[in-house]
């Protein structure tokens, strides 16, 4: 299997690793939600996960409204933070540095 395969199966463990710990098993909770943005990305993210902007990211990523972040939206969060990474990719390269 390749690097791009094992990447999208990693999205849909880690995600189903946490949307399982409580109330719905298929979708984030804020409390779950909270758990994966502090666990799988603190250091990426480097912000507080305060609870103030874990209401902020669960606002943005829930379309539909029901208080829980299913993986449709869930990939949105990734698709959007690969394309912050990739545009810090393209700066430091622009810059000539390694990365
Ligand atoms: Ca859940
Ligand atoms: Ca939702």
């Amino acid at each position: 299997i390749s690097n791009l395969e094992s990447a999208m199966q990693m999205l849909i463990k880690t995600f189903h690793k946490y949307s399982g710990k409580e109330g719905d098993k298929y979708t984030l909770s804020r409390g779950e939600l909270k758990e994966l943005l502090l666990e799988e990305l603190g250091s990426y993210l480097g912000v507080r996960c305060d609870n103030e902007a874990v209401e902020k990211v669960m606002n943005d990523l829930d379309a539909n409204n029901d208080g829980e972040v299913d993986f449709t939206e869930f990939i949105i969060l990734m698709g959007a933070l690969t394309v912050a990474c990739n545009d810090f990719f393209l700066e430091k390269t622009k810059r000539g540095e390694r990365v």
